[in-house]
């Protein structure tokens, strides 16, 4: 919660992510900038709020960036600036960003700058499982790593001042466990801060990195590395305990905690080497730890970055993912980790765990399928309903957002999901060498952050295809951030909304069209012009998110209007086999509308091929027959 974030001192039960945002300001952040994405979205959300509750108090800036490349360039700047800066963003946001971290790492930081990487093993809501320890070595930049709450919060200032100290980008990399754990948090004070600009000061020999310029600095970040790999080997967030034995374990961050639990569930106490710094790795610890041992057990979440380290520097047997001991894949718990420890020591864990797994397996088959689908009311469901309405065979890709969901049953609108921006990339490809028409699908802030690029590259070269940019005037997936589509910003101001028409109509395409889903009939009509249409067609869909729809009703006392069916319903089933929206069901031999979840948008009644679906007898007389003004979402009918 914000107040125990905004807490003055004392201590608060955080989240991971909200312990990271209250680290960020009690290092004094002066600028952060960020691009939603799960596990992260919860440090920028708390910022923001943060930022327009702290105004005079704490002043700094915050901005939802349009992709993650622009948030890493905005903190740089800064940071070149001589600010304290950060940005924040899921693990696959730092693929986005890798161009400019690369060569930021060269130049170097002047104010502190931390990067903020929250991996997510499992893919709990990702579409890879991607170590991004890897790019601190790739990128030479330092990979500090937390194991609690209490660090991810004191961790953010330790990156700063290690930043500084060396003049270095810093990673500190989170992962969906700890940044959604919650925890008791020793706050340090908030200072009072105000913000204040600084005169800039050119120092092109370093800024401008061209080739000379770069030679220079690369022989200069491995002496840095160097040094600070030296630093983290004697940094006290790394450190040694005791144990009995010739077995010991070396755990990494949140892994600390799994080893700590499983031990005492094991009832051993074996010598244990708790490491916070990933990268540069700290090699004298490392030696120091194995020259007591004949046996090291690693325990790192995801792949075997410090193990193979470990086998590199010290002569001792190593255990780990390599050798199977512990597995290559997937999230580690308590569990995971007791197993392997146990098979290293050769005893049995506490429990028997296969048999507990194999009871799950045979419970989980009992319980009924709960396939993901969209919300009621999703005007995104309406879409892919009109697409395949239009069409009967087409190639489909598609991108990364709620609106991913049109690839399961009924809609099956969605061919290919990889990355964000790929659809229109993929419809460029696809429209060379496929027969069918192809029609991509773009959620309004995927087309912000990396669709624009691909659409210019169709429009250059002539492809042929049909663009849907699914607009529901947020970013939904993560958590209705803004986005440059809305015209609001982080800090709660209002900033100045990008019309896609525009920008659509800027690029030199000329067939546009907006429509809104919940009106199918115009839906499907632009989209089958659309695919006639010889070059790239762009139909903009635009609906707002049926969640944020029904908050602002709630808060501004307007009736969700009522559906209901009625008795001229001949069970043909359309409404449930081809729209799938939760708020139909199918209850004791009849079709019924569950009032609880229906948003009223209508788009059934008009999907009925019999007219069975009607507004209510009791709405029509409550509405008293200035029906379209009250059920229409964007309350563009008025009474004059
Ligand atoms: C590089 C990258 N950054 C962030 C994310 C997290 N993410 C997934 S979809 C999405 C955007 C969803 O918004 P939008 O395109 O408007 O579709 P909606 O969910 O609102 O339908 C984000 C930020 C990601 N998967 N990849």
């Amino acid at each position: 919660m914000l107040n125990d974030v905004l807490k003055e001192s004392g201590k608060a039960f955080l989240l991971g992510n909200e312990a990271i945002a209250r680290g960020a300001l009690e290092a004094g952040i002066d600028v952060f900038a960020t691009y939603p994405g799960t596990p992260s979205s919860e440090i920028g959300d708390t910022l923001s709020r943060a930022c327009e509750t702290l105004k005079g108090r704490f002043d700094f800036v915050m901005e939802y960036s349009s992709n993650e490349k622009v948030a890493v360039e905005v903190a740089m700047a800064a940071s070149l600036a001589g600010k304290r800066s950060m940005a924040a963003m899921k693990h696959v946001g730092v693929n986005v960003a890798s161009d400019v971290l690369f060569s930021f790492a060269y130049i170097g930081a002047r104010g502190g700058f931390v990067l903020v990487s929250a991996d997510d093993p499992s893919m709990h809501s990702s579409q890879n499982e991607q170590d991004n320890r890897w790019y601190g070595r790739a990128a030479n930049i330092p990979v500090i790593e937390p194991s609690s709450v209490q660090e991810a919060k004191d961790f953010v200032k330790f990156c700063f001042e290690l930043s500084e100290h060396f003049n270095i980008p810093v990673m500190l990399r989170t992962y969906t466990r700890l940044s959604h754990a919650s925890g008791i948090v020793e706050l340090a004070p908030l200072q009072k801060k105000a913000f204040e600009k600084v005169e800039w000061q050119k120092n092109p020999a370093r800024d401008v990195i061209l080739p000379a310029h770069a030679r220079k600095m690369k022989s200069e970040l491995v002496e840095k590395m160097e040094k600070a790999g030296n630093y983290l080997s004697r940094w006290d967030g790394n450190w040694i305990e005791d144990g009995e034995g010739d077995t010991g374990i070396i755990a990494c961050g949140l892994s600390y905690a799994y080893a700590k639990e499983a031990m005492e569930r094991l009832g051993v106490e074996i010598p244990v080497l708790k490491l916070s710094s990933m990268h540069p790795v700290p090699e004298e610890l490392i030696e120091e730890f194995a020259s007591q041992l004949k046996h090291i057990l690693v325990v790192e979440e995801v792949d075997p970055f410090i193990e193979l380290h470990v086998r590199a520097l010290t002569g001792v047997e190593v255990y780990g993912k390599l050798n199977g001991f512990l597995p290559m894949s997937y999230e580690y718990n308590v569990a995971v980790v007791e197993r392997g420890l146990a098979r290293t020591l050769g005893i049995k864990p506490s429990i028997d765990y296969e048999a507990i797994l194999e009871k799950g397996r045979e419970l989980a088959i009992l319980a009924p399928p709960r396939p993901p689908v969209f919300c009621p009311g999703c005007p995104h469901a309406a879409t892919f309903y009109a697409i395949k309405k239009a069409v009967k065979l087409a190639a489909l890709p598609g991108d990364i957002g709620c609106y991913t969901l049109g690839a399961n049953k009924p809609f099956e609108g969605v061919d290919t999901c990889v990355c964000m921006g790929a659809s229109t990339g993929i419809a460029c490809g696809l429209s060379y060498v496929v027969k069918e028409p192809v029609i991509a699908t773009i959620g309004d802030s995927t087309f912000f952050h990396a669709g624009l690029p691909a659409l210019v590259n169709a429009v250059y070269n002539n492809h042929n295809f049909v663009l849907v940019i699914l607009d529901n005037s947020t970013t939904g997936m993560t958590g209705h951030q803004p986005h440059p589509g809305v015209g609001e910003r982080g800090c709660g101001e209002k900033g100045k909304a990008v019309s896609i028409e525009n920008v659509v109509r800027g690029m030199g395409i000329d067939f546009v069209e907006v429509v809104n889903p919940y009106n199918l009939r115009r839906t499907i009509d632009a989209i089958k012009r659309a695919i006639e249409y010889k070059g790239v067609a762009v139909v903009i869909s635009r609906q707002k998110c049926a969640l944020l729809l029904q908050r602002e009703r709630k808060k501004g006392g307007k009736k969700t209007p009522k559906f209901t069916v009625t008795k001229n319903c001949t069970l043909c089933m359309e409404c449930i086999n081809s729209f799938f929206c939760p708020a139909i069901c199918f209850r004791e031999g009849k079709v019924a509308i569950d009032e609880n979840l229906c948003v009223g948008c209508g788009v059934c009644s008009r999907i009925c091929p019999e007219k069975a679906i009607k507004l209510c007898q009791d709405e029509i007389c409550w509405l008293r027959g200035n029906v379209c003004s009250k059920i229409c979402p964007d309350d563009a009918v008025k009474l004059r």
